[in-house]
């Protein structure tokens, strides 16, 4: 481990800058997990800090469970939950995603029921004056981990009780005849507000992933409009792509 590949000069308090580039040394791989921390009293000369600027660094990190500290034996490099590679070029159901992969699904309910759309809904919706919009808003997580936060908005006469909704939407759409065949998907990155951060346990002001999926019948109508935010520290997104003639 070489000083010069992770003390690198930032700005902010001294802790939190030796925290951020301890963390930045987890993340890429230089200190794997399982492996011990240099002993606080070699990352202080090493950094040119005071130990007790060093406890503090490495006291941030265990609280956010980057490091495990042992009693007598140091700190040691946290294992960390694997990324999950989710595909772009299926149309799937996180609940499909996940028990394929053998996790278990959990949703946190935040939103459901039929409401007044907004102007972005009747738009993307297609909706008429008069029209409701069913919403549904759930915080996902797999293995009890929260992975994503999603808000669904569908036409009413689509999914006319979202309340009837147990854990599946497509499994409920599948039910109605109204599984969506082709889905349109944008990714953009943001900085999670506080309180999705929090939904999320994440650090605010961490970087998320926002997706937005429209999804549409084989006839054409869209059934389905879902801003998600996953969290870009669970999910790699893949897509394979070929030489176009
Ligand atoms: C995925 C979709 C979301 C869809 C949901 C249905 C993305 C970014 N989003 O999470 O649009 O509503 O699956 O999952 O992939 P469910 O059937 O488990 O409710």
């Amino acid at each position: 481990l070489k000083p010069e590949n992770w003390l690198a000069p930032a700005s902010g308090p001294r802790y939190l800058q030796l925290r951020r580039r301890l963390d930045q040394a987890i993340d890429s791989g230089l200190l794997q997990p399982g492996t011990p921390l240099p002993s606080e009293r070699e990352i202080a000369a090493l950094a040119d800090l005071s130990r007790v600027t060093v406890r503090k660094a490495i006291q941030a990190l265990a609280d956010d469970g980057a490091v495990v500290q042992r009693h007598g034996s140091g700190s040691f490099v946290a294992s960390r939950p694997p990324r999950v590679e989710q595909s772009l070029s299926q149309l799937t159901s996180f609940t499909e995603d996940m028990s394929r992969r053998g996790m278990e699904t959990k949703a946190l309910w935040l939103e459901r029921g039929l409401f007044l759309p907004s102007p972005q809904e009747v738009v993307a919706l297609g909706l008429s004056a008069g029209d409701s919009v069913s919403r549904l808003a759930r915080l996902r997580m797999a293995n009890e981990r929260p992975m994503a936060i999603e808000r669904a908005s569908l036409p009413v006469d689509v999914l006319p009780n979202p309340t009837l909704v147990q854990e599946s939407l497509y499994a409920a759409l599948d039910a109605s005849g109204h599984r969506p065949v082709r889905a349109i998907q944008k990714i953009t990155a943001i900085n999670l507000d506080d309180r999705d951060a929090d939904l999320l346990d994440v650090e605010p002001h961490t970087a998320g992933l926002k997706i937005e999926r429209t999804s549409y019948l084989p006839e054409g109508r869209v059934v389905e409009f879902t801003r998600s935010i996953y969290r870009s520290d669970a999910y790699d997104f893949v897509a394979e792509l070929r030489l176009s003639n």
